[in-house]
């Protein structure tokens, strides 16, 4: 049985466990209370409205419906209110602490470019940065490699292609051409152009190659070069300071050989090696079998660079060199695919240090 009080009193009910429901848990459970299909509030009074006398059932149908819509409109705009939203199964515990911020980390070759930087700076030596685009003249023709120099070949070198335009080069030889740069040796021919010895400088950044992509070449990597110039200097001097700076690198009993070598803008010239890291020496596939890993080239300033940026190579000597970041991250952290420093993926990169 029942009664237009009965149903006036099941809506103070709900009001007063409404009052007291705030999280999506205890909203759901006043929901279950009362639109429950089975069981529920509302649904127990409809049953008693049909069995009510049939002249009050129209009234008092009209009074349940009312309040069924009520209730359901009321936990509807609670949901809302209290930011759950409209998921009957939502569980948002706003209470809960967030997760932690995923920290990231140097570069293992930015690590590497900053530990050689530090090395070096620590000997006196000042990096500079400059252009990835060079001209012919600080990329090639100040470091005593002429027009037809093997290394300024198409093949090997990306030109600009705005500098090829038959209207921009009319001939094949008598214009400059604008190139991506081969080496950070223009940076050294720079800084020669506008100071006097002495000198000490590194230049690091990246270079481009006209390579394909393989496990130990990429169409850019990074390179690091150096260059100490006054009065005095010998290749004992290189020697030392190079011994020096690969015994901090890879570690203080490092056996080093230096092997002559050719390159044009150097002379004499070196290629520097450490005893092999997989075998110590005793020869393996990495060295292949030699005991000797090269890690970087050097040698003496030719006389024609110092001509080139107006220095006198009777007075002034100096030594240089150069390294890829790449190579030397690939034997010490012991790489074998150079495209793994370039893809990204954090397993690979959440193994260095720093
Ligand atoms: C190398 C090897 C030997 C080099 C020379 C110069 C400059 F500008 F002084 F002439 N910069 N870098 C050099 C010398 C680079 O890389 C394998």
């Amino acid at each position: 049985m029942t009664d237009a009080r009965a149903i006036n009193d099941l809506r103070t009910r709900f009001q007063a466990d409404l009052a007291q429901s705030s999280t999506s848990r205890e909203l759901q459970t006043v929901r279950d209370r009362y639109l429950g299909r089975k069981g529920g509030v509302i649904a127990t009074l409809m049953k008693e409205v049909a069995s009510a006398p049939a002249n009050e059932r129209p009234a008092l149908g009209r009074l349940a419906n009312e309040l069924k819509r009520d209730i359901d409109l009321a936990i509807r705009e609670r949901r809302t209110e209290t930011g759950v939203g409209g998921q009957a199964t939502s569980t948002v515990d706003v209470s809960l602490p967030g997760r932690g911020a995923v920290i990231g980390s140097r570069h293992p070759l930015t690590a590497l470019r900053e530990q050689i930087e530090t090395i070096f700076a620590r000997m006196g030596f000042t990096a500079l940065e400059g252009p990835e685009i060079e001209d012919e003249y600080h990329n090639f023709e100040a470091l005593n490699m002429p027009r037809d120099h093997p290394a300024r070949d198409m093949q090997d070198t990306l030109y600009l292609a705005e500098s090829l335009e038959p209207s921009a080069a009319p001939g094949p030889h008598n214009q400059p051409r604008t190139l991506l740069r081969t080496h950070t040796s223009g940076m050294q021919i720079r800084y020669m152009e506008e100071h006097e010895p002495p000198i000490r400088i590194i230049a690091p950044g990246p270079v481009y190659r006209r390579d394909n992509l393989d496990v130990t070449h990429t169409p850019m990597f990074h390179q690091i070069e150096g260059l100490l110039v006054g009065e005095g200097v010998t290749m004992a001097d290189l020697k030392g300071t190079l011994e020096a700076f690969l015994r901090e690198l890879f570690d203080p009993d490092t056996k080093v050989l230096f092997r002559p070598s050719f390159f044009p803008y150097t002379e004499p010239s070196a290629e520097v090696f450490i005893g092999c890291l997989f075998c110590d020496g005793a020869g393996c596939n990495v060295c292949k079998k030699t005991g000797w890993l090269e890690i970087l080239g050097s040698g003496m300033v030719h006389a024609a660079v110092f001509e080139a940026v107006g220095y006198d190579p009777e007075r002034y000597t100096g030594w240089a060199f150069g390294l890829g970041i790449e190579r030397v991250a690939m034997l010490k952290y012991r790489v074998d695919d150079i495209r793994l420093f370039y893809e990204n993926d954090l397993r690979f990169l959440e193994q260095f240090p720093a």
